[in-house]
């Protein structure tokens, strides 16, 4: 009788843990907000890279690597799905897989080099992504509920604002992702840092989640992650997020063309 008792007791412990696990939400502060959403669209992050990652393959490894290390290369990130597409990841160990090849379109991009091997280096992506109210998941409660996943080879880290939501650590992972529900309870922009980083074999990372529009692709955890997170929500940094400095001048050398005729008149 009692160990009946004591298995009733642990099986009821198992579900709610199970279930505090499942609702377990990451809930981003109201302090992370940094703007109102765009009134355009954006095109993507700002990436970097670090060639010859050296350190622990864990978050202080990465932290204290980028403290004394400058980017090899800068690019423009269209979508962190490296390498694009259905392809999770590439062989790091043969000749033919370079930093340009690794990442495609975007490497046209790129401010440095494109032919170094991607052996034992780190990607880092920044920027701002907008949150937008019909984003939400969950209409009925009022944060707005999204969700994401992070895919990587080996390790791989995604911070919002100053929380970290997934951190997988080590250097010897086959190609693994973190995902789950994250909250907002304000609409607008947010910054985020992604990090990427590979010891040796393969190489691949992938940011996925339910706001549609980007590579409807197979990195889906379930059935609210849609594919890649589309660039339209993300912008390299607040000016790339304010109206085009393009627009800008042209609208400025309107005003100049019109006072033109005008003293021309005279
Ligand atoms: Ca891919
Ligand atoms: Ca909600």
């Amino acid at each position: 009788m009692k160990n009946k008792n004591l298995l009733i007791v642990g099986i009821i412990g198992l579900i709610l843990f199970s279930m505090s696990s499942v609702l377990a939400a990451v809930v981003i502060p109201e302090s992370s907000w940094v703007a109102a959403s765009p009134s355009h669209d954006g095109t993507g992050l700002k990436g970097f890279w670090y060639d010859n990652f050296t350190g622990t393959y864990d978050a202080a490894g990465v932290a204290s690597f980028l403290n004394s290390n400058s980017p090899t290369a800068t690019f423009h990130s269209t979508y962190v799905d490296y390498p694009y597409g259905d392809a999770d990841t590439l062989d790091a160990r043969v000749s033919t897989t370079t930093l340009s090849s690794y990442l495609g379109s975007d490497s046209s991009t790129l401010s440095g080099f494109g032919s170094s091997d991607v052996k034992n280096s780190l990607f880092k992506f920044t920027g701002l992504i907008d949150i937008q109210k019909a984003f939400d998941t969950k209409p009925s409660t009022a944060p707005i509920d999204v969700y994401f996943a992070l895919y990587g080879d080996d390790g791989y880290s995604l911070k919002i604002g100053d929380t970290v939501v997934y951190n997988k650590e080590g250097g010897n992972n086959g190609f693994s992702n973190k995902n789950g529900l994250v909250t907002f309870s304000k609409a607008g922009l947010y910054p985020i840092e992604i990090i990427s980083y590979v010891n040796a074999k393969l190489i691949g990372v992938e940011w996925t989640g339910s706001i549609a529009g980007g590579h409807a692709n197979y990195g889906k955890p379930g059935a609210k992650y849609l594919g890649d997170v589309p660039s339209e929500v993300l912008y390299e940094d607040l000016a790339h997020a304010s109206p085009e400095p393009a627009s800008l001048v042209l609208l400025g050398l309107g005003v100049l063309g019109i006072a033109g005729r005008f003293k021309n008149r005279k």
